[in-house]
């Protein structure tokens, strides 16, 4: 049987982020994706100016009542962008209707240092919430800082700050953290991920280029929670879907694209459904 994750994320029609890359991520690694709309977007918040925004607010406990009614069960439900403090207290009762399925919190807020346009300060708040009860969460160091009440580090961090940062955020709840685009003191640039229940921390180093693609983050998180469910080790996992995002951000940096229109995942998805060797991992 094919593994059912619900994915409760946006889907903006342009710009390659969110639900438009996670369906089609996760189905080339062999699983289902149910989509569970947080809002629909014109296109993401990141270089299109005023975007067309639809609330789904109320659809999702809905769409819930009617996956009990039915008897839909799911693996594993996985959250990201959400719209508004009430969808936090949504994705929570989600988790709680189905015992046993992996809870993945993306905890989207933010990039650079800096909160999305339609983050408010409450909905980040809140967004500590649902990071309590996930087995699994997936920040980026901008949210990472934010989850923690911290400013954004503008310096490299050592590895035992890097250490501290997992550890912290773990303490929240979480027994797997995996932050990404942790600059290290050693000036290497890598995603960071530590498992309470084995003691153990990990890092997986990159090369970056000097240009940032939105979406990137829904992509790891997307081939990571993917590699989870089919029998992963965290490292693996984490070497997978960095390797991948590598991929994809060289690809479309070749070609020049505007950065506002994400990567090139197109060109880049049959990747996924060949057996990779991901074994480039090391200790942190
Ligand atoms: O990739 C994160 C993301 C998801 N959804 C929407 C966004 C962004 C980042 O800009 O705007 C709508």
């Amino acid at each position: 049987m094919l593994k059912r994750v619900a994915a409760i994320h946006d889907l903006s029609g342009v710009g390659r982020c969110s639900l438009s890359v996670i369906l089609p991520t996760l189905s080339v690694m062999g699983i289902q994706v149910c989509p569970v709309p947080t809002a629909l977007l014109s296109a993401h918040t990141n270089g299109f100016g005023d975007v067309v925004l639809k609330d789904m607010t109320d659809y999702i406990p809905e769409a819930l009542s009617h996956y009990l009614r039915a008897d839909v069960g799911f693996d594993c439900v996985y959250s990201g962008f959400l719209a508004s403090e009430e969808q936090v207290s949504h994705c929570l009762e989600f988790m709680d209707s189905f015992k046993g399925a992996m809870r993945v919190v993306d905890p989207v807020m933010g990039d650079g240092g800096r909160r999305y346009k339609t983050y408010s300060e409450a909905l980040c708040k809140r967004m500590g919430d649902l990071v309590a009860a996930a087995d699994i969460i997936t920040p980026n160091l901008t949210e990472a800082s934010i989850l923690l009440g911290e400013s954004y580090p503008q310096s490299p961090r050592t590895v035992s700050e890097a250490k501290s940062f997992l550890v912290r955020l773990s303490q929240k709840g979480p027994g797997t953290v995996v932050i990404t685009g942790v600059v290290m003191a050693s000036g290497e640039v890598a995603n960071i991920g530590y498992d309470r229940e084995h003691s153990a921390f990990w890092r997986v180093p990159y090369e970056t280029i000097p240009k940032s693609y939105p979406g990137t983050g829904d992509i790891f998180a997307s081939v990571l929670t993917g590699g989870l469910i089919l029998g992963d080790s965290l490292p693996i996992a984490m070497t997978r879907a960095t390797v991948f995002c590598e991929t994809a951000i060289k690809t479309t940096f070749g070609y020049g694209t505007p950065p506002r229109e994400g990567v090139m995942l197109e060109k880049c998805l049959g990747i996924l459904a060949e057996k990779g060797s991901y074994l480039d991992y090391k200790t942190l």
